[in-house]
């Protein structure tokens, strides 16, 4: 065993690979160990973890979305939960296969479904109008923590009907579950040490008493009632949208103020015309890639790409790199949101597809909306700082300056 699962040797034809792709500072500026991994071939073998890695688009896509041959119940992260126990109880949407899946996505699919996301959209707009309204008065701010922390832990804890928000515990438990699925290294302990603090009341919120009447949670819980799903696997779902729900928003909107800020030109092109923000949107994903990497445990002995894969090999699904793969993206390293790229590997694909977009691009939409409408220019007002996470790629501090009109 290592890192919890079984260890492997290198498959005839993949090259050994001596990086640590949890270092850091590869986490905090990857493109280097990106291009790397794609130009190796299909796959590399980390020996440090005794993983595949995959960062070809063409392959991370047939890996990522075949949940037959590799599954999400042994975990998507380096352990194998049929080998060691999880942290916490696996979640039943992302952390299983189906039949088991199928219940369980139907019902989030349902409370997060695009009629009920729309009846948000009114009151999502005038809270991002407010936020632009107020960060312009300010003129130069930290885009990470007054509105891409801001926004989604204003807005996405209501929406699932939280009686109390706390911004900190949500952002932290966020910090717990994706670090989760890298080593045991001092990302995933220093995030796991604030477990005490922040796991029970993530688990109080989840409880049907706490929850709002007119939330996605109670949609979630109105399901037990008619016996589809049991009442404490409706409080699971919740937790899911808690896990799921807010690091990954908050990473897309840090991220497409970046982009913006340091693209004046792509900034241009969208306030001349709003229509393209669900492109921005898109575009954003797949150039950042909020989600870096997911792994998948082949769960029979198979091939990919002419590469044999033994059973119990856990693949390092590299998003982040599938997603700036020129042979997939001409022109794949800059930032185009006329690109419209429709089929990134962000939200994933296939079954396990992000059950939560509309929500996330009904948050995004709303914002980078009502900064086309208000912001004059967008300007960079110091060195980003990237936040590294064994699983989201995301900003730790990015100082702008908005400009009126
Ligand atoms: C997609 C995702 C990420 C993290 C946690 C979960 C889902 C969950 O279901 O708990």
């Amino acid at each position: 065993m290592i890192e919890g699962h079984k260890e492997i040797d290198a498959p005839a034809g993949v090259p050994v690979w001596d990086v640590d792709p949890y270092d850091p500072a590869l986490l905090a500026d990857p493109l280097d160990y990106y291009a790397e991994l794609r130009s190796k071939g299909p796959f590399a073998y980390l020996p440090r973890y005794s993983v595949l890695a995959c960062g070809r688009y063409e392959e991370t896509k047939e890996v990522f979305s075949d949940w037959e041959r590799f599954v999400s119940s042994r975990g998507v992260g380096l352990q194998d939960f049929s080998l060691e126990e999880p942290w916490r109880p696996p979640s039943i949407v992302l952390e299983v296969d189906p039949p088991d899946h199928t219940k369980a996505r139907a019902v989030i699919e349902r409370a997060l479904s695009p009629r009920a996301v729309r009846e948000l959209g009114e009151s999502f707009r005038r809270d991002a109008e407010k936020l632009v309204d107020e960060l312009l008065e300010k003129g130069t701010f930290e885009a990470v923590e007054e509105l891409a922390e801001t926004y989604p832990t204003t807005v996405f804890p209501d929406a699932v009907g939280l009686g109390k928000s706390d911004r900190r515990k949500l952002v932290d438990y966020g910090e717990m579950v994706f670090n989760a699925l890298g080593p045991d290294n001092e990302l995933r302990r220093n995030a796991m040490a604030k477990g005490p603090g922040v796991v029970p009341w993530i688990m109080e919120q989840c409880k049907r008493e706490n929850l709002k009447p007119d939330g996605f949670g109670a949609t979630i819980y109105a399901a037990s009632d008619t016996g589809e799903i049991t009442e404490e696997e409706a409080g699971l779902l919740v937790r899911s949208m808690l896990s799921a729900g807010v690091d990954t928003t908050v990473s897309v909107l840090g991220s497409a103020v970046w982009c913006l800020a340091n693209n004046p030109d792509q900034f241009r092109v969208l306030k001349d015309n709003r229509a393209l923000s669900r492109w921005a949107f898109e575009e954003t994903l797949r150039y950042t890639s909020p989600i870096h990497t997911f792994c998948r445990t082949a769960n029979v002995d198979t091939e990919v790409g002419g590469i044999k894969i033994v059973e119990g090999a856990k693949i390092l699904c590299v998003l982040g790199s599938a997603n700036l793969d020129e042979s997939h993206w001409p022109g794949a390293d800059s930032f185009d949101i006329e690109r419209r790229p429709s089929d990134h590997l962000a939200l994933g694909v296939g079954i396990h597809g992000c059950v939560g977009q509309n929500v996330a691009r009904a948050e995004v939409d709303a914002v980078l909306t009502a900064i086309a409408n208000k912001v004059g220019s967008i300007e960079p007002a110091g060195e980003p700082i990237w936040r590294p996470n064994n699983s989201v790629h995301t900003l730790d501090r990015l100082p702008v300056t908005f400009k009126g009109k």
